[in-house]
């Protein structure tokens, strides 16, 4: 562990420290930001009066819309001299975010990164082979740090031109990666067309995150590549990439940097905090950011808290994978479903490539779904070599996705299959959902 006294801390330990931190955030943002001094003042809470983690559910929601009014820098809580850097996000499904951070934030947001690599089974001297895009996007420079802080060789490749970076993991054998999943699953196939195998190399784990993936991508990826995969979870109106993270030894939900966020569960209806163990949207109170703290962020992504303890000895609370986010939800005829949970549905196929695309359209008032899912090499050698969506045999593997996905997710769907390669391949995020329902908005940066 990076800093196992922090990462093991006894759970009375940690809620005494969050308490304070806790409270040392309110009186922060109080003094500092005028809108959550208003707010507070609008929800009648002093914050002296703010003392321990259970005060934390008296404190108002932000939420994304506060960032764009305050755009760019209305919520920034230090001067804007004392900020040394800025993110954001690229705002595809609206206007961007802006992030800023303090020297002393980048301190705790590379010890969060080196923390979070660690966990993946990173160690001071690995080669680490960084494909996260740089830029004002976070995950970048967020890992790109923290695999300095923690001691390794950090290349700092950024996402796209996949032949370079085939060559550059041929060259250089790194032992860990990270990148998003799609794009580390994209650049296996370039390793193929080059005639090599991925499992060659010396790689043994990917740190893979920033979008929804599936515990059946998750097995594609570690058969494609030979190594453990694990899930990193981070956002950057809360830091960053390392926010959460699952551990190599148990994969089994992702630790949370407790001591520098406070994580709760709430219905997204209501607003009321939701048991242990049960789904809905992720919240995260910042415990110890100096330029840009927030309070009860909702981050509109779906998971589920454990509090148990995990048999890496890490003490700290487990996220579940995301499920989505709320915006990605379809309403498909009324049943709600989430992309990664089709993801899913269609890697358990063997003559589908985990290569797809759902459009979503509306005829009259009801929503049509259409999922389109590229051909398995397996299917097309089994076609004489040529690929003929004609074919009975494709029509046959159209029938069983249909039915497979009617039976677990209770959604009826259009299933059309594409030949090998056909549909684009992603640089960072993927875009998995086309959406002609809604009119696309162009991302500002
Ligand atoms: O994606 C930060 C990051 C970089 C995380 C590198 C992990 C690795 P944003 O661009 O602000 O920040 O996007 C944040 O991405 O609210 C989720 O909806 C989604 N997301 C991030 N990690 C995961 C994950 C970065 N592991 C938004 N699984 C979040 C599912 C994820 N969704």
């Amino acid at each position: 562990m990076f800093q196992r006294e922090l990462e093991t801390l006894a759970r009375e330990e940690l809620k005494r420290l969050q308490g304070v931190r806790l409270a040392e955030t309110v009186e922060r943002v109080y003094r500092r930001v005028p809108f959550y001094r208003r707010r507070l003042e609008e929800s009648g809470i002093q914050p002296n009066r703010i003392r321990s983690v259970e005060d934390v559910k008296r404190l108002p929601f932000t939420r994304k819309g506060d960032l764009w009014e305050n755009y760019p820098f209305g919520l920034f809580a230090v001067n804007r001299e004392e900020v040394v850097r800025i993110h954001g996000s690229s705002g595809t499904k609206g206007k961007p975010t802006v992030v800023g951070y303090t020297k002393r934030d980048i301190d705790h947001w590379a010890d969060l990164c080196a923390r979070a690599i660690a966990t993946a089974g990173g160690r001071p001297g690995d080669l680490f082979h960084n494909a996260y895009g740089y830029g004002l996007f976070t995950g970048g420079l967020g890992m790109h740090y923290g695999g300095e802080r923690l001691g390794m060789t950090t290349v700092p490749v950024s996402g796209g031109n996949r032949s370079r970076q085939v060559a550059l993991i041929r060259d250089f054998h790194p032992r860990g990666i990270a990148g998003t999943p799609s794009f580390i699953l994209s650049l296996g196939e370039t390793f193929a067309a080059a005639g090599e195998n991925p499992r060659d190399t010396r790689l043994e784990y990917g740190i893979f995150g920033a979008e929804p993936w599936s515990e059946g991508m998750r097995e594609t990826l570690e058969d494609t590549w030979g190594i453990d995969a694990v899930d990193i979870y981070g956002l950057s109106e809360v830091i960053g990439p390392g926010v959460a993270i699952e551990c190599r030894e148990a994969k089994d939900g992702l630790h949370i940097a407790e001591d520098h966020f406070l994580a709760e569960v709430i219905d997204p209806d209501t607003g009321e905090n939701l048991p242990d163990g049960e789904f809905g949207e992720l919240v995260f109170t910042s415990l110890t950011k100096e330029a840009f703290p927030v309070l009860r962020y909702r981050t509109g992504d779906i998971a589920a808290l454990n509090r148990e303890c995990c048999r890496c000895g890490r003490t700290h609370a487990r996220m579940s994978r995301i499920k989505g986010r709320l915006d990605d939800m379809l309403i498909i005829r009324g049943v709600n479903v989430f992309p990664s949970e089709l993801e899913s549905v269609m890697l358990g196929v063997e003559e589908a490539a985990p290569h797809y695309r759902l459009v979503v359209t509306r005829q009259g008032h009801l929503d049509r779904l259409t999922v389109e899912v590229e051909a398995a090499e397996a299917l097309v050698r089994r076609l004489g070599g040529t690929f003929d969506p004609g074919d009975p045999r494709c029509g046959e593997v159209c029938n069983r996705l249909r039915v497979l996905l009617k039976e677990a997710l209770g959604v009826n769907a259009e299933v059309i299959l594409r030949a090998p390669e056909s549909l684009p391949r992603s640089e960072g995020k993927a875009v998995r959902v086309l959406d002609r329902r809604k009119s696309d908005a162009s991302p500002l940066f």
